[in-house]
């Protein structure tokens, strides 16, 4: 199966969180790391009194279950010292399963495809620098979802070299 993943981090140098993520996702079992995106910084959806975010989008090829990646995702966070706190709120690291093939998956843990996928720029420009002919289920063409979800501040930085 081919999954998207979000990454995004807005403490602890955020730079260093995402690479370090990244590399982490290199050894996630029963996968292999396919694509990965350039780096994108954008001011804070949500509070505002919080520091700017980084993001990034990786294409992972995985025979692990959705909730297998899941839990998975969630280890690496705890790894780098996620803590919860606020909603919409700061954070080391959050990683997100954009999208899991082509599957629609509505469980009490796992929504797929990602519900704020659509709205976000941070995840949409990432995802289609890696897929640009990418379908979404319930959502169409990415292409699409592009022109209905502008850059604003979206900045692309660097891409990174593994
Ligand atoms: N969960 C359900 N579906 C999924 C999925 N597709 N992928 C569940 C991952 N997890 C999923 O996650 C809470 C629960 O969601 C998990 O236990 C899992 O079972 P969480 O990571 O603790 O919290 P959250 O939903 O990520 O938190 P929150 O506060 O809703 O944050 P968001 O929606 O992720 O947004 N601004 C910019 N510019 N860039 C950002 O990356 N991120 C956030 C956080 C806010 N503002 C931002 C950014
Ligand atoms: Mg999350």
């Amino acid at each position: 199966m081919r999954a998207y993943i979000g990454l995004g981090s807005n403490l602890a140098d955020p730079v260093e969180q995402v690479k370090t993520a990244i590399s982490h996702l290199q050894q996630l079992p029963d996968s292999e790391l396919i694509a990965w995106s350039s780096l994108y910084a954008s001011p804070p959806m949500g509070p505002q009194d919080q520091p700017d975010y980084i993001n990034a989008v990786v294409e992972v090829k995985t025979t692990l279950t959705a909730l297998q990646l899941l839990d998975a995702l969630q280890a690496i966070e705890q790894q780098q010292g996620r803590i919860r706190n606020r909603h919409w709120g700061e954070r080391t690291l959050d990683l997100d399963v954009l999208l899991y093939g082509q599957e629609v998956i509505d469980d009490a843990r796992l929504q797929i495809p990602h519900p704020g996928l659509a709205l976000r720029a941070f995840v949409l420009y990432p995802l289609a620098e890696i897929k640009p002919d990418l379908t979404v289920p319930n959502l169409g063409q990415i292409q699409q979802l592009l022109q209905n979800c502008p850059q604003d501040s979206l900045r692309k930085l660097e891409k990174i070299v593994l």
